[in-house]
């Protein structure tokens, strides 16, 4: 009886622990997805505060930079390497506007938003977007 005690809270903390560093979010980064070129397999993703998101690097030549004035106050910048994965803990609440840096006008954005937060969404809307990424984006910000 105290063995099976004693398993039973190894197995819990293992879980706990496991998912301490497992990302609640993952999002692709893709040179193709249908009739897609150039994008995120999520392109919005909402999450609860506190939750990472990790973007693999399926495919080469991409990364994932917060838009200026794109992200709740006191959100610093990030821009992360090209070619690498990378994930992101969200701990300040609200929407998050992202874009690949070489594809940000081919439609390669993404929405993140924290704890069910639209307080900056009329930023959000001013955001300047260009080329493909102007014709998607009004639809992407309406579903938030
Ligand atoms: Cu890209």
């Amino acid at each position: 009886m105290k063995l099976t005690k004693y398993l039973l809270s190894v197995i819990i903390l293992f879980i706990f622990s496991t998912n301490a560093f497992a990302a609640n979010e993952t999002i692709e980064m893709l040179n193709k997805q249908d009739k897609e070129r150039m994008v995120y397999s999520k392109k919005v993703v909402k999450i609860n505060l506190g939750d990472t998101v990790f973007w693999k690097a399926t495919d080469k030549g991409h990364n994932v930079e917060f838009i200026k004035g794109g992200v709740p106050e006191g959100v610093d910048k990030f821009k992360s390497k090209f070619n690498k994965d990378t994930e992101y803990k969200f701990t300040i609440p609200g929407i998050y506007a992202y874009w690949c840096t070489p594809h940000k006008t081919m439609g390669m954005i993404g929405f993140v938003v924290v704890g069910n937060d639209k307080s900056n969404i009329d930023a959000i809307k001013s955001i300047k977007f260009m080329g493909r990424s102007k014709k998607i984006a009004p639809d992407l910000i309406n579903s938030l």
